[in-house]
């Protein structure tokens, strides 16, 4: 049960003033506290719900010593919105010289996404041990493409001024029901246990913002915002914004986009060789989910079992599980939560082609 709770903060977006991580191991125990959440314990910190072994240890290693390059990606994300696809797409994209995305021995054949594209707050940062953190990115080769579910505003605001960011939203209902029947499927491997978390909690959490990474609105709010700070003033942050059920009604035209925008955009060559097909059949959850390193058994190297990401990849299915009504709810809480920001999730779980 939550322990204690305040006031929701006022919906503020990116324009937050930069917190500080001095001292936050103890300042966590008295932050507000959410255990209705499986399976991380959620404390409240600048108008978020975070796991609160993230928030005391892996964000402050994080902004203690990561330093980002100019030639480095962040996929971003609320938690269930696109995560391991993207992270499939831009690595198969960024590494396509050295790992034809045809051959047989390609990484994404061999690894989970999750374990080939390192999360900025976990890893070394989440077990406490900075140097390790620091050294574990420093190693990897430029360019390097990392992920983060930490809120834009989290971000370090080194991150902000030197990183491109390709943030994927998707529809809130989508990604509630993904998140519900993760911690079912993942079961055993995370920590809890298939009935831990009733869809009707996971709904009421949801709506209230109190859930894993929340509220997912503000989540997007502030990627949404900051995409568009960039097209009116190049020094503030690039951030790509894109929509899960627009990726799978266009993958090739979306992933073009994105290697545009990630600084190794196509050549006519390759698009008329296929490169851009190959990386998506490549990424696609049919081919992901049939490799043996994502087949039931094995885990990750978070202990995560590694099918758990892979389940129907639509859009609009949540109709599957929750009822029009709890639907309607949803809808309603989000876009009261949005109501003047200039965003809407308005038609986005049109069922797509898949
Ligand atoms: P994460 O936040 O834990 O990394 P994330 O990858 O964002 O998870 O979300 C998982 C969802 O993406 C699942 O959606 P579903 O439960 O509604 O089916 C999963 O099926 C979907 N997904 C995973 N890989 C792909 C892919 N290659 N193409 C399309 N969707 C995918």
């Amino acid at each position: 049960m939550a322990s204690s709770s305040t006031e929701d903060e006022p919906l503020q977006g990116a324009s937050a003033a930069a917190p500080t991580y001095a001292g936050m191991a103890d300042l966590v125990p008295a932050l507000p506290l959410e255990t209705r959440c499986p399976p991380f314990a959620l404390r409240q910190y600048g108008g978020f719900w975070l796991p609160e072994a993230a928030l005391r240890r892996g964000i402050p290693a994080l902004h203690a010593g990561f330093v980002p390059r100019p030639e480095d990606v962040l996929l971003a994300s609320f938690p269930k919105s696109g995560t391991t696809w993207l992270m499939s797409l831009a690595f198969a994209t960024a590494h396509r010289a050295t790992h034809p995305p045809f051959s047989g021995d390609h990484p994404l054949c061999r690894s989970n996404p999750h374990d080939i594209v390192q999360f900025l707050e976990v890893g070394a940062a989440l077990a406490g041990r900075t140097d390790a953190a620091v050294a574990e990115l420093e190693a990897l080769p430029s360019p390097r493409v990392l992920a983060t579910h930490l809120p834009y505003s989290l971000l370090p605001a080194r991150v902000h001024a030197a990183s491109r960011i390709v943030y994927v939203c998707r529809d809130p209902k989508d990604a509630l029901v993904s998140y519900w029947l993760f911690t079912r499927s993942a079961s055993g491997s995370v920590g809890v246990d298939a009935e831990s978390l009733p869809l009707q909690q996971a709904f009421e959490l949801f709506r209230e913002g109190r859930c894993f990474y929340g509220p997912q609105w503000r989540h997007v709010l502030e990627y949404w915002e900051a995409s568009r700070r960039r097209a009116s003033l190049a020094a503030v942050a690039n951030v790509l914004f894109l929509r899960y059920e627009e990726m799978l009604l266009d993958p090739a035209g979306n992933l073009r986009a994105m290697a545009e925008f990630m600084g190794c955009g196509f050549s006519e060559e390759e698009v008329a060789g296929g490169v851009v097909d190959e990386i998506v059949e490549l990424c696609s959850l049919e081919k992901l989910r049939s490799m043996e390193a994502n087949r039931s058994g094995r885990r990750n190297a978070s202990g995560i079992r590694s099918d758990a990401f892979f389940r129907k990849g639509a859009a609009g299915d949540w109709r599957s599980h929750m009822s029009p009504e709890m639907g309607r709810m949803v809808d309603e809480a989000v876009e009261d939560a949005l109501r003047g920001s200039g965003f809407s999730f308005a038609g986005s779980s049109t069922p797509a082609r898949q």
